[in-house]
């Protein structure tokens, strides 16, 4: 099979910044800085980000995002609207669309354990070989459809396995709550990419330790979003970050 170049690497290790909030929560994750798309590409352009998760609309509003850092684009999302946790998450945006926006990467959720899983495995079945026809890179977005099932034995080790069979370059995953979690999932896909996402804001200090302990488990970098533009100071958190993945 043919290795793609992956522009979302540098040294092996990725720090992407994801921007899909207004989408997926709404305005109120957002304060007088990050509700303005612009600064958030300017951060992004400006703190070594090896890449920017936007959704097509913002794609759209700030193009040529690709000049200034590479473009991921998020295919699917689910919104605040929805009432019911567990619905079906469709793509909204086509991996060609994607590519005329300059996107390098497209990336799509797939919600583990939903009734409508083999839904969203089908779709990005699809999605995964278009993308390697137009050689994008494909980021999965593996994500429990209920809190409860991402403290099941394994279940981090099963969703990033899964991942790879599925053909995914890349995979992003929610801090499962152990590293031996995270050991398990590097033994089980040595190939793969594997991203933490960063959750609802903590502290700084914890954030960064739990990036330090994800790295030391073997994790190959980050796509985070609340945690470095809810900060107080969102570029000097970068800086920190940038820090301890890069060195
Ligand atoms: P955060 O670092 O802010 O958690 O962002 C990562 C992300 O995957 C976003 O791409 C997405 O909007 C959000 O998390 C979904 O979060 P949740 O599953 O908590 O609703």
């Amino acid at each position: 099979m043919r290795k793609l170049n992956n522009p979302f690497l540098k040294n092996g290790k990725a720090m992407i910044l994801a921007y899909d909030h207004g989408f997926e929560h709404g305005i109120s994750d957002f304060n007088d800085f990050s509700l303005l798309p612009e600064n958030i590409l300017e951060l992004a352009a400006n703190n070594g980000y090896t890449g920017l998760v936007l959704r097509k609309g913002l794609g759209e509003l700030l193009f040529p995002v690709s000049k200034k850092v590479p473009l991921i684009i998020k295919l699917n999302g689910k919104s605040p609207f929805l009432r019911e946790n567990d619905s079906l998450v469709s793509a909204d945006c086509s991996v060609k669309y994607a590519q005329e926006l300059g996107a390098k990467g497209v990336g799509y959720t797939i919600y583990l354990g939903s009734q409508f899983e083999k839904e969203m495995i089908k779709e990005f079945g699809k999605i995964q070989e278009e993308a390697r026809e137009r050689n994008l890179i494909t980021i999965l977005w593996l994500y429990p459809v209920s809190k409860e099932i991402l403290s099941w034995e394994n279940f981090t080790a099963n969703a990033c396995r899964l991942g790879l069979e599925l053909g995914a370059d890349m995979v992003k995953i929610k801090y499962p709550g152990s590293k031996e979690e995270l050991k398990k999932a590097r033994k089980y896909c040595p190939s793969l990419k594997i991203l933490l996402s960063g959750g609802e804001k903590l502290a700084e200090e914890e954030f960064l330790n739990n990036l330090k302990e994800s790295l030391k488990a073997g994790l190959d970098g980050v796509a985070v979003g609340r945690n470095i533009f809810q900060q107080e100071d969102p570029e000097s958190m970068s800086k920190k970050i940038q820090e301890i993945i890069f060195g």
